[in-house]
């Protein structure tokens, strides 16, 4: 039997803490994958689902972006991807009845944690101006009141149409044509909260705005370097692929202000030695200070330039622009400012460079530790310039691996949902569909919350997510949500953004990854790309959650058609019917995608293109790799300040909590932490257990503040901190973002801790 979902909201301040852990995954992760799923699922329907999670049969697991491998394992799953299963595939439900009980105002009171705890949602929901509850409302009424919101808009750019990175390609194709249609590009997603600064970089510097290897390529690298990214918690399958890189003989560095215990030593429950000892990982630790990683890479970067023959000369030569520039400014790098930026030694550093020079084939590998600071974006073209040195792009065993955080978040780029879209792009839309799509530039997560709050975009429509949990500045974002017109979510659970409403809402439940999807033309699968570019089907199994459940193309085809009506060029009905046909379009449209539909049909799915990787071409403004010399930048902390990053405990999906817990942290049965190292923690006189109310700094003076977290010693680098998002999103501020990509800096924002008034 599933149990029951929490009644009450449980106590959230009062965490206990033991000591962190050195290891990841290995018996314990089995015990929790599966006290998780049974609390969700039960005992039959766990055993069901798990085992066709990423299979080739079966649907692709909605937990990361990590690829599969060739021949999968039969358990190819981890614990924190189980999790996410069981939160679709839970037998809780959230029904009308529920919504009658629990006015809008008492669930915006809850926690995120309970909300999500409650189930699935089961049918379409309308809160109509003016209500206290939501109501049931058919599908058919729901479309009419979005189509009576938008024909209500003094022009289409005053609705802004959010995606989160579940949705599938098909879905997601879908989606942006419509908007398209209509006449907008606002199109904002989660991208622009996560990866967008490795978008920003890659595409300047190297033509494509991907990483550059695959599964295979790990396998191959003599040396890995995982900058920024916790994948004990976040890509757990991850460390497979390490453990086996290892075994072949590669070297692990990892770069991070916490020593993150997957890192350290993984046990592999798939293994029997990993049942017990489980294999160390990395061979070098870097505790860099919070956004020191530019410095790093820079330093390093003067290194090689100094050191006789470690150069790639004739790639240089041949492939690249801009050395001389580059080398000058690397050439003239500071040792005391750029080390001090760091936190580092110089003797860890020559370290490093050793183990740099001892490869011949060298991957960097990185996620939200370095997409989320001011200078994000040179950050990762600093280390573009590092790979470029050495020739480590466009050959096996090296290269650029941004590790995605959303299991389809590549794949709905790639279809276009993307605020700033080629002229390519649609190109290719107006040949196929006949119609002129808008070309002027719409807004990014960012621009969408200030376009809210001035009163110039009405309508906000999300295909899945969170976004008032997920956007910075907390307050800011729901008062501009507060003011929309209207507000719909096309979600598979409750989540605050339902509780945060324009002066009318609509929930539209839809069916998850794990589900049937059964239309008029038969049984459909839809497809993903991982974040190696790997695109194949998806195919779910279970019975949907409730027979009210529309899936996301269909969500899209028949609001389509209500708000274009007769005039649209664009065959809807058909589409709906059968995603075969849609992706007959993609194949059209989307370079890479022709003869999509054979091509998926292979199990395991084909590669994209990736010029750079698969011919050394580099489709830039130069026609060349291109080096780059931004001067060195980092976060400058005022004294008596620390500089807090706001990260993931192992308990949670983004803003899915799925439990209080953050194991291999040592923190249980909270998540108000906040995690301090000691020796700051005696100068600033905070002691382990007393509680602080964070306080963000920032130049306009604004005081944000997140009452009430436990302070917890912690070996993190000195001068940083860390707490849990998205608790502490109220602490960052809108207009903090990285240049160029415009992502906020989430993980640098500058804090005071003033004792709690409760304390
Ligand atoms: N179970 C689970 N899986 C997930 C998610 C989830 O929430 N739960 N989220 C998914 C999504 S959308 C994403 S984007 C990914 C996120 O995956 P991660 O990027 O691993 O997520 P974070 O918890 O934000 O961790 C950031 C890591 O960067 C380190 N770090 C912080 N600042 C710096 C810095 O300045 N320099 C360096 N070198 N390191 C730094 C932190 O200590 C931490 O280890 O995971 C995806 N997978
Ligand atoms: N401070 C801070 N803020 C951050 C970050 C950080 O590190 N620090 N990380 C950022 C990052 S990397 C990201 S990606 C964003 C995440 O931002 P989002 O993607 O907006 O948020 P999620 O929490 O992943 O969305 C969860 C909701 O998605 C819905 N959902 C789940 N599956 C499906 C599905 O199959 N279809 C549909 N339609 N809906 C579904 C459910 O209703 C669920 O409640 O947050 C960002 N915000
Ligand atoms: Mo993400």
């Amino acid at each position: 039997m599933a149990a029951k979902p929490p009644k009450a909201d449980p106590v959230q301040d009062a965490p206990q803490v033991a000591e962190p852990k050195h290891a990841a995954a290995g018996l314990t992760a089995i015990s929790h994958t599966l006290r998780a799923a049974q609390r969700q699922m039960g005992v039959k329907r766990t055993a069901l689902t798990l085992l066709s999670v990423n299979q080739h049969s079966g649907f692709d697991c909605p937990g990361c972006a990590w690829p599969e491998p060739d021949r999968p394992h039969r358990a190819e799953f981890c614990e924190n991807g189980a999790k996410a299963v069981a939160e679709e595939a839970t037998l809780r439900r959230v029904t009308p009845e529920f919504f009658a009980e629990h006015p809008v105002a008492e669930l915006a009171g809850r926690s995120g944690y309970w909300l999500g705890q409650q189930g699935r949602l089961t049918h379409p929901m309308y809160l109509p101006e003016g209500g206290t509850h939501y109501e049931p409302v058919t599908w058919e009424r729901a479309f009419d009141i979005v189509a009576e919101e938008i024909a209500g808009l003094g022009s289409p750019d005053e609705a802004v149409f959010y995606t989160s990175g579940r949705t599938s390609n098909e879905a997601a194709f879908l989606y942006q044509l419509f908007a398209r249609e209509l006449g907008t590009n606002n199109l904002p997603d989660c991208s622009n909260l996560c990866h967008e600064s490795s978008g920003s970089a890659l595409t300047e510097t190297l033509g494509v705005g991907k990483g550059s290897v695959l599964l295979d390529d790990l396998y191959k690298a003599d040396l890995i370097i995982v900058a920024g990214q916790n994948p004990g918690t976040n890509h757990p399958r991850m460390l497979s692929a390490l453990e086996k890189a290892k075994a072949n003989g590669a070297r692990i560095i990892s770069v991070n202000p916490l020593p993150e215990a997957g890192l350290e030593r993984f046990k592999n429950p798939q293994t029997p030695k990993g049942l017990t000892a489980g294999a160390a990982l990395t061979d070098l630790f870097l505790q860099i200070r919070i956004g020191g990683d530019q410095a790093l890479f820079r330093l390093l970067n003067k290194l090689i330039l100094e050191t006789e023959g470690a150069v790639d000369e004739e790639f240089v030569r041949e492939h690249t622009h801009g050395f001389e520039e580059f080398a000058e400014a690397a050439r003239a790098a500071d040792w005391d400012e750029t080390l001090a930026a760091t936190g580092l030694t110089r003797e860890a550093i020559e370290r490093c460079l050793r183990m740099v020079l001892g490869s011949e084939r060298t991957i960097v590998c990185w996620a939200m530790g370095l997409t989320q600071h001011k200078h994000a974006v040179p950050t990762i073209k600093e280390i573009v310039n590092f790979l470029l040195l050495r020739g480590d792009i466009g050959r096996p065993g090296a290269g650029v691996c941004p590790v995605r955080g959303h299991s389809n978040v590549q794949g709905d780029r790639t279809m276009g949902i993307f605020e700033r879209p080629s002229a390519a792009f649609l190109d290719a839309l107006e040949r196929e569909f006949g119609f002129a799509p808008p070309r002027e530039h719409g807004y990014d997560v960012v621009r969408a919350i200030r376009a809210l709050r001035d009163g110039e975009a009405k309508v906000f429509f999300a295909m899945g997510g969170n976004f008032v949990s997920a956007s910075p500045d907390t307050e800011v974002t729901e008062a501009a949500m507060r003011r929309a017109r209207l507000t719909v979510h096309v979600s598979t659970k409750l989540n605050r953004s339902h509780t945060v409403t324009g002066a009318r809402a609509l929930i539209l439940p839809t069916l998850g990854r794990t589900e049937r999807d059964v239309q008029a033309g038969g049984e459909q699968f839809v497809t993903v790309e991982d974040s190696m570019g790997m695109v194949h089907a998806s195919r779910g199994r279970l019975e949907p959650a409730s027979p009210w459940l529309l899936s996301e193309p269909a969500i899209v085809c028949r609001l389509a058609r209500r708000v274009l009506g007769a005039d649209s060029k664009v065959p809807w009905e058909e589409f709906e019917r059968d995603y075969g046909a849609i992706r007959d379009r993609i194949a059209r449209v989307v370079p890479g995608f022709e003869d999509f539909n054979a091509k998926v049909a292979r199990p395991g799915g084909f590669a994209l293109p990736h010029a750079p990787r698969d011919e050394r071409r580099f489709p830039t403004a130069t026609g060349k790799a291109n080096f780059t010399a931004a001067p060195v930048e980092y976060p400058r902390v005022p004294e008596g300040r620390l500089l807090l990053q706001t990260l993931r405990s192992h308990d949670q999906y983004n803003t899915t909590i799925y439990g209080l817990d953050d194991r291999y942290r040592g923190i249980s049965n909270g998540r108000r932490v906040v995690l301090v190292n000691p020796e700051d923690a005696r100068e600033l006189r905070v002691a382990d257990g007393s509680y602080v109310d964070l306080v963000s700094e920032w130049k306009d003076g604004v005081e944000r503040r997140a009452p009430g977290f436990r302070v917890v010693h912690y070996p993190t680098a000195r001068g940083c901190a860390a707490a849990y998002y998205p608790e502490t999103n109220v602490l960052v501020p809108l207009d903090a973002t990285a240049d160029v990509s415009n992502t906020p800096a989430s993980k640098s924002v500058v804090v005071r801790l003033e004792q709690s008034a409760t304390d």
